[in-house]
């Protein structure tokens, strides 16, 4: 006897290695879940549909899979705006799946009738329904999709009605469709582009590597030996942090709109060559990417098919290869000294500081802290500039904010995500107190399903980054400030311990101590919103 098209889709997933779906149920994904459930993929219930996006994403991207999300029709399939968008803009796979309003229904029926497959077409790279004859086609294409370079979102609807109906088994999609749409374009000879980056080194006084977007994970070891080798000066965007060792000494710092940016910007200015390896504009917040002379070196096209006009596309790990089997055609004494020497007194400049904890503090703190490969996800907002910035990621896919999107309430979620994904690894959030407030209830997710992480919470009762911007801009102080909720009692409300400080050691000691005995804590960190204008 054949299986309903919701068991067909059920195992699809589980065949494709999918161990956990996040989501928050309504009436008409019951079948879905219950044969997810028999399939053996766990549904990690949440609070939320953008946070149960969010966390997906972020999982899926650290086990090199699409994360997947499913919600109900209607208003949960409307919640899925968010982690769609960031799905698209910040390449992380995300299939979401939600529940639609059957076909067959009298047209005169528009309760919770969305048009959600146009809605979401523009930020996925594959939209369909799932129907009882294609089950077998689009589950698998969906999936592909999320993962072709550039990563990003598929959304996929499956109604109550289609649901039960039995699958047709014999339509699915052949492995090589699926397998060759898996597969970046590359064009260029990657021998002839090593041999052209090696003249323009050659001439060079001071090269810049910027590294962004488009590298790939497993390429970090190639691009360090070829960076550490040729005593390369090296900036990364804040999405790859960690690619390369920013406690390196040719580490020059973070590009992208992050702290300090004026003095990036500056370095940019100061070097008479600038390769883009990799490097994707979606995370930059100036045009600096279209005005100066990048040499791009990319092997898929940018986040929305969007790339530099004339690049060929070159494999990196070919470009890599070729590169390290020459020797460097010029010496660099560390050409950016002067630069890296700024950025590290920036931090640790206390002068005028008011008397909260100083933002630098907190930073070198928890580093301290931390072993090198905790996670650390950041929101959005002043707090995010500091710790792209400052903090010093020295291992690959262990920093995670939102900068295509830059969507606030990520970091909460990104932690809980990552934490499922890699349960042997610490994990830190750092939030700002308004992010918090927007989806801290799934502090109680998190220990709810054995997901334990520390979260710093930098209270400063304001959306910190916009009262900046409103003085940036000459206007008066309006409605950028907001009254305290306890950060404690929220955590404590969530069943997570919590506490305040706004001593250096102490929160240093504490978060040792919740991570060595795996438990999730919440510290709380007044901040004065005057300190970060001396940062950025
Ligand atoms: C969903 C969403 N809404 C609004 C914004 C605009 N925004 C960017 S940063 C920010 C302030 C965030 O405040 P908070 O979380 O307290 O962090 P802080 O800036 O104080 O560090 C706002 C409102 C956004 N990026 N995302």
């Amino acid at each position: 006897m054949g299986v309903t098209t919701a068991a067909a889709t059920a195992r699809l997933l589980a065949d494709a290695g999918i161990e956990r779906v996040f989501g928050l149920p309504g009436g008409e994904i019951l079948v879905l879940m219950d044969e997810l459930r028999r399939a053996g993929v766990d549904f990690v219930l949440m609070r939320h549909e953008s946070n149960a996006g969010i966390a997906a994403a972020v999982h899926g991207k650290l086990r090199g899979q699409p994360g997947v999300v499913l919600t109900t029709l209607g208003p949960g399939a409307a919640n899925l705006m968010l982690p769609l968008s960031s799905s698209y803009l910040d390449q992380e796979p995300l299939l979401a799946i939600s529940a639609q309003i059957p076909d067959d229904f009298p047209a005169s029926h528009t309760h919770q009738l969305l048009p959600l497959v146009d809605a979401y077409r523009p930020v996925s790279k594959y939209v369909e329904k799932i129907t009882a004859r294609n089950v077998g086609e689009v589950v698998p294409r969906a999936l592909a999709a999320c993962m072709s370079r550039p990563f990003g979102a598929a959304y996929l609807t499956l109604s109550a009605r289609e649901a039960l109906k039995p699958a047709d088994a014999d339509r699915g999609a052949t492995a090589a469709a699926v397998d060759g749409e898996a597969r970046p374009m590359r064009q260029g000879n990657a021998r002839q582009r090593a041999r052209e980056l090696v003249g323009l080194l050659e001439k060079a006084k001071r090269p810049l590597v910027l590294i962004g977007l488009g590298i790939d994970p497993a390429n970090a070891k190639a691009l360090r030996q070829w960076l550490d080798d040729w005593d390369l000066p090296v900036a990364v965007t804040p999405k790859v942090k960690g690619i390369v060792d920013e406690t390196a000494e040719n580490f020059v710092g973070v590009v992208g709109g992050m702290a300090a940016d004026g003095l990036m910007c500056d370095a940019l200015e100061a070097a008479d060559l600038l390769i883009g390896f990799g490097l994707d504009p979606v995370e930059i917040d100036s045009t600096w990417h279209a005005e100066l002379p990048i040499h791009w070196i990319l092997e898929g096209s940018n986040v929305g098919g969007i790339g530099p006009a004339g690049t060929q596309l070159v494999d990196h790990a070919q470009i890599l290869d070729a590169l390290l089997g020459d020797r460097p055609p010029a010496t660099w004494r560390a050409p950016f000294r002067e630069f890296q020497q700024k950025r590290r007194e920036l931090l640790n400049d206390r002068s005028g500081a008011s008397g909260t904890m100083w933002p630098g503090d907190i930073v070198q703190a928890l580093a301290a802290a931390l072993p090198p490969e905790t996670i650390v996800t950041t929101d959005v907002g002043s707090h995010k500039y500091l710790f792209g910035q400052f903090w010093p990621s020295r291992q690959p896919q262990t920093f995670w904010m939102s900068n295509g999107l830059s969507g606030m309430a990520y970091g909460l979620s990104a932690a809980l995500g990552a934490r499922l994904a890699r349960p042997d690894v610490p994990v830190l959030a750092a939030v700002g107190d308004g992010g918090f407030s927007m989806n801290c209830q799934e502090l109680e997710t998190a220990e709810r399903v054995g997901a334990p992480f520390v979260t710093v919470v930098l209270e400063d009762c304001s959306y910190s980054l916009i009262k900046l911007s409103q003085e940036g801009k000459h206007l008066a102080p309006y409605r950028v400030d907001f009254g305290p909720i306890d950060t404690v009692k929220m955590a404590e409300a969530c069943g997570v311990d919590g506490l305040r400080t706004t001593n250096p050691d102490e929160l240093a000691a504490a978060t040792k101590r919740a991570v060595d005995r795996r438990r999730s804590l919440v510290i709380g960190i007044p901040v004065s919103y005057a300190d970060y204008r001396r940062l950025f």
